[in-house]
């Protein structure tokens, strides 16, 4: 303790006198025990260690102090700082290791927990298959058209050579727009292409066209009201017969690989003269005992599609020359087609929209 001073001047030295100091230590203390998280702690800190905080601002009144008195006091408010520092640290450390353990139980990862599973994708397989039949055409040089599935009745029909009273028009069983003297129709087949493709070019022509046509058919294993079909035109100078079962004896190898069997059989279209009907040995039963066999019913074969000689009348009706050109035209079902490659027995399943059926061709590139 310092000794009498006649120049200590007791009002300064009040807010430093031990009782003071003490409480002023001892309300830091609780807040910093009392803080009970870090935030919490952060404010007790500004409120009790930070310039403007009690002790400190007491610390700063030693300096007006008389000299004798300086140390005394000093060790005093020195003392309470350093109690008041030390608790602070240490329940900083408490409040952090809490704050970490519950962070990390908060961010806990259970690795065994089931994924959530976003499949992927994959082309429908008449599409894939579709395209991969245009690539064959372009690899021989040819041109892919294309034309609209809403179409009008003359190119659907007339241009075709099947006039109003037709009888084959009622091969071909038709979907018809309203209102009914709209002349528009579902097309029916790809061979409107024909006559498109022939109204707007010069031959020599080599032309294929896949794309979606329907008809008024029922379903079964291998007919569906909405299907897909590739037709293919060649209008040059000396096209054959022969010319058309070479291009498709390069379509099936292509699609088929070697080997496989098929056959012309006489057939009629009026838009070709003469005219042909390719099938393939049933997949299924492969021709043998095919009474029992469900896809090709009895037949022992599966037809892919027709084809023939372009019949004059047409090259006339779409403005081609018949005595300076001659062509050919096929038009195949490439649901038949995709039904014969991946051996699917049931067209049903082509169109039935189930994913499993899809994803299991996976994405043919
Ligand atoms: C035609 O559609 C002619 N336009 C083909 C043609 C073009 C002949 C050029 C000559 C020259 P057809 O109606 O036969 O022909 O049908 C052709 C092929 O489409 C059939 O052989 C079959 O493979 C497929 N097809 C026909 N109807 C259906 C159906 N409802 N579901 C699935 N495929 C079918």
């Amino acid at each position: 303790m310092s000794g009498p001073n006649t120049e200590y001047d007791p009002v300064a030295v009040t807010p430093l006198q031990a009782d003071q100091v003490e409480a002023m230590r001892d309300q830091a203390l609780a807040a910093i025990a009392a803080a009970e998280d870090l935030k919490a702690l952060a404010q007790a800190r500004s409120e009790h260690v930070g310039d403007r905080s009690p002790l400190a601002l007491a610390n700063r009144e030693i300096g007006a102090l008389p000299p004798q008195a300086r140390k005394e006091v000093g060790q005093r408010v020195g003392q309470a700082r350093g109690a008041v520092a030390q608790a602070l640290a240490a329940r900083t450390e408490v409040l952090e290791a809490e704050h970490e353990e519950r962070t990390l139980l908060a961010e806990t990862v259970d690795v065994t927990l089931p994924t959530r599973r976003h499949p992927a994708g994959s082309r429908h397989p008449i599409t894939t298959l579709s395209d991969r039949i245009a690539d064959i055409f372009v690899a021989m040089g040819w041109e892919i058209a294309e034309g609209p599935q809403v179409e009008a009745e003359w190119l659907n029909f007339d241009a075709l050579n099947l006039g109003p009273d037709h009888p084959a028009r009622t091969m071909q069983d038709t979907f018809w727009l309203e209102p009914a003297d709209s002349a528009l129709v579902l097309r029916t087949h790809t061979s409107p292409v024909q006559a498109r493709t022939m109204l707007t070019r010069e031959p020599p022509i080599y032309v294929a066209c896949p794309g979606r046509v329907y008809r008024t058919d029922e379903v079964d294993a291998t007919h569906s009201p909405v299907f897909h079909q590739v037709e293919g035109l060649v209008i040059d100078e000396g096209i054959t017969m022969a010319h058309l079962k070479g291009t498709l004896d390069h379509l099936t190898t292509a699609l088929f690989g070697e080997g496989i069997t098929t056959r012309f059989r006489p057939s009629y279209f009026p838009f070709t003269e003469p005219s042909a009907e390719m099938d393939m040995v049933c997949f299924v039963c492969r021709g043998v005992d095919p009474e029992q066999c469900r896809t090709c019913r009895g037949e022992g074969w599966i037809e892919l599609g027709g084809c023939g000689v372009v019949n004059p009348r047409v090259l006339v009706a779409c403005g081609v020359d018949p005595d300076r050109y001659t062509g050919f035209a096929f038009g195949f079902g490439i649901d038949r087609i995709l039904m014969f490659r991946h051996t699917v027995e049931d067209l049903r399943d082509v169109f039935e929209g189930d994913v499993r059926f899809t994803s299991a061709f996976g994405v043919e590139i």
